[in-house]
Order: structure tokens, then C-alpha cells, then sequence
């Protein structure tokens, strides 16, 4: 892919970048993948290279540059899944999705080129430069952090599109050979962590029927997503379905099941989601008597 450094830097005008410019875009161009007989010592990575975040959850990842030797310049691009994950916005002042330069290519005179996410896309974007006379730096460091928050459960990678390491030794540019690891972002659904049993009618007679209802929310107290399964379990009696086990799955947070009380006595009901449960009884009287109609004959009492 082509340095997105390489094309930008030539429309700066900067006269401190000039001399950086001209010499950068032809050694990218003498250079494809900017490889190098040198072995790679130098590493590009993300920061944890896995996290596994909830629903809503939200963490902080930086790509690092490790064991770099006259850094002048970076432009690296990360590819996510939009549909998992977005990037939070590090600067609200600013139009658009910022992400934040991290220390290790920081001077008195750099240059901004990109520093920003596209959530529909799926990419973070990180070019920037040191300016003349700023001298390379080398070491480890952080190049950028980012925060990201957790959309939808699936499984995002977070690839190197683009990780292109500039060098400035003397009046030489070059490009940097490195490895790059890229991460992975695992988004699971938030777990049930309460259950709330309620029945209506509270008792009932063996025969008579109730509406149960589980209200099922999560660790942050909000309705889990629907569809979440909830499994009801019973004695004394038996559900719609005829068992005395009975599954069913969240709307808004709710799961419903009917129960029908066959035997006389206390009905213990449960309903569990996940790891969470609630449990109730139910007092089951006798059915009433069944009622008769009587139909008595008629005798005619006649007079003689
Ligand atoms: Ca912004």
C-alpha cells in the first residue's frame, strides 16, 4: 500500500520539512514494502495485543515501537470491524474522531498530518513527522493511544493496513525495516446478573393456572439483550409444555411461562439466566368440590 507519508509530505511547504520530503518520497519509491537486508529488530505492535471487553465496555490500546534507531517519522493505519467495536473520540474540540500521539515521537516541531479513527470504515490513521532540526529519537516508546468501546459481541482484529517507520541519520531518510504485530479485540455479551421471579396469581388452586415472570437484568442493571435464555423449573406441577422444565428467552428483559398447579401443597418455581436465579413458592389448595345440580322428581300428590 502506498506511504500515505510519502504522497502528503510533498504538499506541506514547509521549509524545514523540504529537504525530508524530496528524499522520503524517492526512497519509498526505490524502497517497495520498505524492506531491507537488515534483520528486523525493530517491532510495531499494539498494546494489549488481546482484549476481551463486554458490551459497552471501554479500554485504552496505543501501538508501541520497540528497540527503533532514528525515528523521523511514522504512518501507520489500523483496520478494525466496525460493527464490534468504535473509537472514542480523544478530542471533542476537534471535528471528527481524535486519537492521542503518544511520547515517543514528540519535539517542539512536528507535524499533525492525521491523527484520527473512521468508525465507518474501521480504521485509525496515525502520520506524523518531526521537523528540521529536531533530531531523530531512538529507543521504545508509545507512538499513539486510542480508546475503543465495545458495540456488539463478535471478534475485531486489529490489523496494520499501512506501518511505515521513517529514519533520519545525517542527511540520509530511509525507511525503517520492522516487524508488526497487530492485535484483537473479542467482545462478549453482558451476563445476567440478577433474576427476579414474580407469579399471578401469588396461590392457587390445584388445577388453576399463573403467569410467572422473570425480569432478567445485567451487572449494570439494565434489561439484558433480548433473547436472553431464561429456564423455569417447577414442582407440584407443570408448564404449557407439559414438563416441569420450561425454557424461554428475554423480551425487554422479561421471559414468561405458565404453570398449572397438579398437586396439592407448596410449589417450588425457579427460573435461572446465566449464573443468576430467583426462586418462589406457591401455596396450592385443594380444587372445590365439584357442584351438582340435583334434579329431584316430581311427585304429584293428588287428591282422591
Ligand atoms: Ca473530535
Amino acid at each position: 500500500m502506498t506511504s500515505f507519508l510519502g504522497r502528503r509530505l510533498p504538499t506541506l511547504g514547509r521549509c524545514a520539512a523540504a529537504c525530508i520530503v524530496v528524499a522520503l518520497t524517492l526512497w519509498v519509491a526505490l524502497l517497495p514494502g520498505g524492506a531491507t537486508a537488515d534483520t528486523p529488530v525493530t517491532r510495531v505492535y499494539v498494546n494489549p495485543a488481546s482484549v476481551v471487553l463486554p458490551v459497552t465496555g471501554t479500554t485504552t490500546l496505543e501501538v508501541r515501537v520497540d528497540n527503533v534507531s532514528d525515528l523521523y517519522g511514522a504512518d501507520v493505519q489500523l483496520a478494525f470491524d466496525p460493527t464490534v467495536l468504535q473509537v472514542l473520540d480523544d478530542n471533542p474540540k476537534m471535528v471528527g474522531v481524535q486519537v492521542t500521539p503518544g511520547p515517543l515521537l514528540q519535539a517542539a516541531l512536528v507535524d499533525d498530518i492525521e491523527a484520527d479513527a473512521d468508525n465507518n470504515l474501521g480504521s485509525v490513521r496515525f502520520i506524523r513527522t518531526l521537523l528540521n532540526p529536531m533530531p531523530a529519537v531512538s529507543g521504545s516508546g508509545v507512538l499513539l493511544t486510542f480508546r475503543i468501546e465495545a458495540l456488539a459481541p463478535g471478534h475485531s482484529p486489529l490489523d496494520f493496513a499501512i506501518s511505515d517507520l521513517v529514519g533520519l541519520s545525517g542527511s540520509d531518510i530511509f525507511l525503517i525495516s520492522h516487524s508488526t504485530t497487530g492485535g484483537s479485540v473479542t467482545v462478549v455479551p453482558i451476563a445476567p446478573a440478577t433474576v427476579s421471579l414474580s407469579a399471578n396469581p401469588g396461590a392457587l388452586q390445584v388445577g388453576a393456572s399463573t403467569v410467572l415472570t422473570a425480569t432478567v437484568a445485567n451487572n449494570l442493571g439494565n434489561p439484558v439483550a433480548d433473547g436472553t435464555a431464561v429456564t423455569f423449573t417447577c414442582t407440584n406441577g407443570r408448564f404449557a409444555n407439559g414438563s416441569t422444565t420450561y425454557g424461554a428467552t428475554t423480551v425487554s428483559g422479561v421471559a414468561q411461562a405458565v404453570f398449572t398447579a397438579t398437586t396439592q401443597g407448596t410449589a417450588t418455581i425457579a427460573a435461572s439466566a446465566g449464573d443468576a436465579s430467583d426462586s418462589l413458592q406457591l401455596a396450592i389448595s385443594a380444587a372445590n368440590p365439584p357442584q351438582y345440580t340435583v334434579r329431584l322428581p316430581i311427585v304429584a300428590r293428588g287428591s282422591h
